[in-house]
């Protein structure tokens, strides 16, 4: 039985990451993708979406609400759930019956325009409260358990069979072990908050290389109730310089039956979402231990019409090298290891002994350059303008080094200097961000260390 078929299981995505939200017509494209696919849930909280976060007492314009009703009624002909999201944390006062009465009028537009499922999420906020509400509640997770239970009664009186999801201030095993929130805080909402509603968790970390289900289990205890999975596998709201098409990995399929459900928060450019989605979707309804890779390459094989271009075709091969190196944050793909383990190892020798891997590597980098220079022919140009600033960084190195490996080669004399014209301090690898980022440098363990002074 397909996982999405048991009662109660939640799969799908969240639209909840930073910065700009999706177009309306790209959401609709995933209603169709997720109906296709056996996905059954949709979760409305773009961070910047103001009304949901940074002024969530306002209710939306007849304007705005137009196209929300619009995405509640496409999530109904398509039989998915579509739950919408408030997060109130940044200045709640959790005493005040006047904010609770806000978040109720907000939920009450929300259900006049045809929702059903809500959540009220906590997370990224100060875990400090004011004195008032201190003296009340005592707690952070009491005071969070206060308003979220409220809210839960609330739908419910109207919607019997609705759903409620709440996201803790502490949200993944490193910040709770950093008692974020205050001792005791899962312990405690697990506790007061009401049976019916659902907890999310990122992992043992906001982005977690792996969730296994010793970790859950674990949790299950404190919270008494099985978490919700909010995963961050394939977000890149942290890092403009990077998306993540590789599979939905690190996970055991075994993790299915120890969560509320499973719901991705993955890249802010849509189009670059069809591989995360795509092996989510596998990994849900499918049987049988999980082959990522398998996946993966099964999904780009169906990707693969969307990179049409305007002149001859590129080929499954050169899409499975573009993909490996855009592939999960924690691992490049096997292609994207080999040229960099290559080109790292040449430069780690004396040109003199390059010998027939010189050549290889520049038949690599010239394929790679040509790969990335070819998408700017794609004919989905929406595909291309999400595409396009990471792949314009990833020719520039491929350049630079392609350059730097032919000078060597033309003077293997340690002596002799290499530059590039089209690499100036200034315009290349400069500005405030990119110095900044060279003061301090991490180090495997995840400790800083100050950077040597460059003489
Ligand atoms: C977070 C945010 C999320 C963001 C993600 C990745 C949760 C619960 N909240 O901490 O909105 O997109 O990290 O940056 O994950």
């Amino acid at each position: 039985m397909p996982h999405t078929d048991s009662p109660g299981f939640l799969a799908g995505v969240i639209e909840g990451f930073y910065g700009q939200p999706w177009a309306q017509a790209e959401r609709l494209e995933l209603f169709r993708w997720m109906a296709d696919w056996g996905l059954n849930t949709y979760f409305y909280g773009p961070k910047d979406d103001w009304k949901v976060r940074a002024i969530w007492r306002e209710p939306y314009t007849d304007r705005e609400a137009e196209p929300l009703r619009e995405l509640i009624r496409g999530c109904e002909q398509h039989h998915l759930h579509f739950v919408y999201a408030l997060c109130p944390g940044l200045d709640i006062r959790y005493t005040n019956t006047a904010d609770l009465d806000h978040l109720k009028r907000r939920c009450e537009q929300m259900h006049w325009l045809g929702c059903r499922h809500f959540a009220v999420l906590f997370d990224d906020i100060p875990d400090k409260m004011a004195r008032e509400d201190l003296e009340r509640f005592g707690t952070l997770a009491t005071a969070q358990a206060h308003v979220a239970n409220a809210l839960f009664d609330w739908t419910r009186e109207r919607s019997p069979q609705a759903r409620f999801l709440f996201c803790p201030t502490p949200y993944c095993g490193r910040m709770a072990a950093a008692q974020l929130g205050g001792e005791g805080y899962l312990a405690t909402l697990g506790k007061e908050l009401r049976e019916g509603i659902d907890i999310f968790w990122t992992g043992p970390e906001i982005i977690s290389r792996e969730i296994t289900v010793a970790h859950v289990r674990d949790l299950r205890q404190l919270l008494r109730r099985k978490p919700l999975i909010w995963d961050n596998l394939h977000a890149n709201d942290y890092d403009g310089r990077r998306f993540f098409c590789g599979p939905y990995a690190g996970r055991p399929r075994e993790l299915r039956q120890e969560v509320a459900g499973l719901l991705t928060n993955p890249n802010c450019e849509f189009p670059l979402n069809y591989v995360p989605f795509r092996t989510l979707a596998e990994f849900v309804r499918g049987e049988g231990p999980w082959d990522p890779r398998a996946a993966y390459l099964s999904a780009l094989r169906e990707w693969l019409p969307s990179f049409a271009l305007s002149g001859p075709p590129i080929t499954f091969e050169d899409l499975v090298l573009l993909g490996d190196c855009y592939y999960l944050p924690y691992e490049e793909g096997p292609q994207a290891i080999a040229l960099h383990d290559l080109t790292k190892n040449l430069l780690a020798r004396n040109p003199t002994q390059w010998g027939a891997d010189a050549a290889a590597f520049r038949t690599q980098a010239s394929r790679l350059r040509d790969v990335c220079a070819r998408m700017t022919e794609l004919r989905q140009r929406t595909l291309f303008y999400a595409l396009s600033r990471r792949l314009w960084e990833l020719r520039e190195e491929m350049d630079l080094l392609d350059r730097y490996v032919a000078c060597r080669v033309a003077h293997p004399d340690p002596k002799a200097t290499c530059g590039s014209d089209f690499h100036q301090p200034g315009t290349y690898r400069g500005g405030l961000v990119a110095k900044l980022q060279r003061l301090l440098v991490l180090q495997p363990n995840g400790n800083f260390t100050p950077a040597p002074p460059i003489p």
